[in-house]
């Protein structure tokens, strides 16, 4: 099958995933106002999935399940954390890279973490020793923007301690209060460079304001123009070290989420402004990662595989003239909502899967799986190289969907619960979502579609991709029956560490 049987290795295996990057937004997927070609070899080269899902319409949810295989849902606490709080996956748990760490890879980390770095009984000091965090959950390596580009604090943190700190400089942060005397783009509006459009009016680094307050750390500060640059450079240099053993690497961009201040030489690439520039300099990152392989000869011998964390988002708080400029791009393509939404877009984004050799090379696939499915499919496969077994409570959630990954089958999962606004689940084709009773129907931040309806909603997605039509109405039966099964799956016992 793979070469990496005969090679009696197991592949290496590379994850880019992408900030809020649309279903619509590649042009692999049907962009024509912004061009992906890094995107679109790999689809040319690998599995194109036309049903692959996040689990949450949001960040730290879709990554939390991700890492851990549990839906996050069953844990309270994963919703979009702060960049000041505790880690929310318990140190030494079963996690996507500690299985791949058992099955003998080394594994690493770079680019956005947003899982929460420190433990409620020790509060993170960002002048000292990080942790627990990646290191404490099975990456070997990590090079991490901690939260977000629009949280503070605004430094990279490489394994436990914060990059280019001046000790003489210390970092404080408070999501609470002002601290020290960095002005803030609330009472400096004239300092901005990018000006917010909702919230985003707290301590200014970098001529933008963020969210949260942070003093100290000026020499370790980031400059936003240059994350892809570093971060991409990290990722290189990752595998360039790890080339002649198994490896890992979890390459999570900031790119495209806000801010959007992509490197100069991309400014302009596009007519769409900051947000189309920051596709486009995306895409570049994952060209970088490919001639990387390319050039130490590994392509053969790694997957790589190219998704999102969830759905777009057009303005997400700054006025980077996204809307204005936006022209006919679609960012969730013909599917409706986006990020947030428990829509299709909320959920259902890019997913490109390239194997050793090219295996079932240009291969479209309408296999329903999901982000949350590669701590059991990545098992799967090390199980079946080396033969490694794991505990049967762990990763709960995921399911093993190997043979649609690779490329073996269209069939993936069977049920799939999803959490947006509103929570819902995919039964084949057949979706529905839960009453809402309270939550407003568009996002009075981003104009988005929640998706939320105080009535039962159901689609049949096979003739109304764009869920047009909900027939929970004339179908009561189908409604309920789907119901019981989502209910089952939230009922489930499962243990979550
Ligand atoms: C929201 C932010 C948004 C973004 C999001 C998290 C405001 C008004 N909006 O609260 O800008 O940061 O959180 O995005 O502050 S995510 O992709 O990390 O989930
Ligand atoms: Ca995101």
């Amino acid at each position: 099958m793979m070469s990496a049987e005969h090679s009696n290795r197991v592949p290496n295996i590379v994850l880019i995933l992408a900030d809020d990057l649309g279903y619509g937004d590649v042009s692999c997927y049907g962009a024509t106002q912004v061009q992906t070609p890094n995107m679109d070899r790999l689809a040319t080269e690998g599995i194109r999935f036309t049903d692959a899902h996040a689990v949450a319409a949001t960040c730290t949810p879709s990554r939390f399940a991700l890492m851990s295989g549990i839906y996050p849902w069953r844990k309270p606490g994963t919703g979009i954390l702060p960049g000041d709080a505790a880690l929310i996956i318990p140190p030494e748990s079963i996690t996507l890279p500690s299985i791949l760490k058992h099955a003998g890879y080394t594994n690493g980390v770079v680019g956005k973490w947003h899982l929460g770095l420190g433990s409620p009984e020790s509060p993170i000091n960002w002048n000292n020793d990080i942790k627990p965090g990646p290191l404490e959950i099975g990456f070997d390596y990590s090079f991490i923007i901690p939260a977000t580009g629009d949280r503070v604090p605004c430094v990279f943190v490489e394994n436990h301690h914060v990059v280019n700190l001046d000790p003489n400089d210390p970092i404080r942060v408070s999501y609470k209060e002002k601290v020290g005397d960095d002005p803030t783009g609330k009472e400096h509006p004239d300092l901005l460079k990018q000006s917010p459009s909702h919230g985003h009016d707290m301590t200014i680094v970098n001529g933008i304001s963020r969210i949260g307050y942070m003093s100290g750390g000026k020499s370790a500060r980031w400059v936003d123009e240059n994350i892809a640059d570093t971060i991409t450079a990290k990722a290189c240099s990752f595998i360039e070290t790890n080339q002649d053993k198994p490896f890992f690497l979890y390459f999570a961009t900031h790119d495209i989420h806000v801010p959007r201040v992509p490197h100069p030489r991309f400014v302009g690439k596009t007519s769409m402004g900051a947000r189309g520039d920051a596709i486009v300099e995306f895409d570049w990152s994952v060209g970088e990662i490919l001639q990387t392989l390319d050039r130490l000869n590994l392509t053969n011998n790694t997957i790589v595989i190219v998704s999102s964390d969830n759905g777009p988002v057009v303005d997400d708080g700054y006025r980077d003239r996204a809307t204005e400029l936006i022209g006919n791009h679609k960012p969730n393509g013909f599917l409706r909502g986006g990020k947030g939404s428990a829509f299709e877009a909320g959920t259902r984004v890019p997913f490109i899967v390239r194997l050793p050799d090219k295996a079932n090379a240009g291969k479209v696939s309408d296999a329903l799986i999901a982000l949350i499915d590669l701590p059991a499919s990545l098992a799967a496969l090390t199980n079946q190289i080396i033969g490694q077994q794991i505990p049967e409570t762990a990763i709960p959630d995921s399911e093993n969907v190997l043979p649609a990954l690779l490329g073996e089958t269209d069939r993936g999962r069977e049920n799939l619960v999803l959490a947006g606004a509103s929570t819902s689940l995919r039964h084949g084709t057949q979706k529905i979502i839960l009453p809402n009773q309270k939550g407003q129907a568009i996002s009075a931040n981003t104009f988005i579609e929640t998706g939320n309806n105080p009535n039962p909603q159901l689609y049949e997605l096979k003739n109304d991709i764009s869920e047009r039509n909900n027939i929970a109405e004339k179908e009561p039966k189908r409604w309920e029956e789907l119901r019981t099964i989502l209910q089952k799956i939230r009922q489930k016992k499962v243990i979550v560490p």
